[in-house]
């Protein structure tokens, strides 16, 4: 049952900001829809147009994600006495600090379009929560992007320092894995742990960090001497693994708990792309007219150094106007995993419009 239907009615007879929210979201617990032999739409009810809920069902909807996943960030990071209390402080610091719980929220909501219950997808939104966080303490670190602020809160290494934020770090990323293995049932564990590790390895989320210091600091081919076409393609390649990825794994993994067939995968892949390219206009469009005190973190840094995003290639308004377009894809992709997929859908238009 979603969240976001209303009772005996589908979501799609409903205008935005009505959609009532009476079901408890993680009631989902039945089958999964059987398998098919076409992955691309065998099975699917066809697209639904306007699935969608308003600006504060999205917001209250990814309240309830948070009211369901924290407690679980707080029992992932509690440790025996051999965790060195200092490395658990930083762990506990960052985690449950007040980030989106966009990934989680994907995961789950990935689960529960696919007819599963968040209960099983819980492991999954954990561990890709934990990736996420170790991702921005050590993209935050001197050595990388050098900030003082994230999540509306000093950076692990200033809260701590530099040695504790890189091993706090390596432990969150060993501890996601951990969660996975144990958390999911056997015959899921092995897939879900190598679609996670290849979303936050050398070909995804870690090259494509890799690639974007590159640029930056000159150990690539320069930039400058590219068409626009041929930047364009390059920026997104590097935002495909080093944002997309994630965000992918996530809906990938919530899907695998839930148990989802092909056809239904493939449309959870189709979505998290063009929500992963929505998502990197979006937060470059934040970079370039967002302010601190509602990001939470330094803005403006893109311009400064001279980074190559889609607003600094083709423009403010041309950049916003595409990320609309991919939201609306995205959500419109979704849509032919029937009512179940509105949260989904209604999270793909509201990164476009959210201003942190
Ligand atoms: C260090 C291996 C390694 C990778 C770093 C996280 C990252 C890759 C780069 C951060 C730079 C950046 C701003 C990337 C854009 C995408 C992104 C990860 C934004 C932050 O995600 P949100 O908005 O953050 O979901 P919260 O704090 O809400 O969870």
């Amino acid at each position: 049952m979603a969240g976001c239907q209303v009772p005996g009615r589908i979501a799609t007879s409903h205008p935005r900001g009505s959609l009532s929210e009476t079901a408890p979201p993680h009631a989902s617990s039945g089958p999964s829809t059987p398998a098919t032999d076409d992955p691309a739409t065998a099975g699917l009810a066809p697209p639904m147009q306007g699935l969608d809920a308003g600006e504060d069902d999205v917001a209250a909807a990814l309240e309830r994600v948070r009211s369901f996943i924290d407690p679980r960030l707080d029992e992932a990071l509690v440790f025996s006495a051999d965790a060195a209390p200092r490395l658990v402080e930083a762990m506990r610091y960052v985690v449950l600090a007040p980030g989106k719980r966009l990934r989680p929220a994907l995961a789950l909501w990935a689960a529960e379009a696919c007819g599963g219950s968040w209960e099983a997808a819980a492991p999954a939104a954990v561990a890709v929560e934990l990736i996420h966080a170790y991702s921005l303490v050590h993209d935050d670190l001197p050595a990388m992007d050098d900030d003082d602020l994230r999540r509306g809160r000093p950076t692990c290494h200033r809260a701590f320092d530099e040695a504790t934020a890189i091993l706090c770090g390596d432990a969150l990323q060993a501890k996601a894995f951990e969660v996975l293995a144990d958390g999911l049932p056997a015959e899921r564990s092995g897939r879900a742990c190598a679609l996670l590790a290849r979303a936050a390895g050398a070909e995804a989320l870690v090259g494509g960090q890799t690639d974007d210091l590159a640029a930056e600091r000159g150990w690539a081919a320069d930039h400058g001497t590219m068409s626009p076409v041929e930047r364009i393609a390059w920026m997104e390649r590097i935002n495909r693994r080093k944002t997309g990825a994630l965000f992918q794994a996530a809906l990938a993994i919530g899907g695998l708990a839930a148990g989802a067939d092909a056809g239904q995968r493939a449309v959870l892949d189709r979505f998290g792309r063009g929500f992963g390219e929505a998502f990197q206009i979006a937060d470059d469009l934040l970079d370039a007219e967002g302010t601190e005190g509602s990001m939470g973190k330094r803005v403006g840094k893109d311009a400064g150094r001279g980074k190559l995003t889609l607003p600094t290639v083709v423009g403010i308004a041309a950049a916003r106007e595409r990320g609309t377009a991919l939201a609306e894809e995205a959500a419109a992709a979704v849509g032919s995993l029937g009512p179940d997929a509105c949260h989904l859908a209604s999270l793909a238009r509201w990164i476009v419009r959210r201003n942190h």
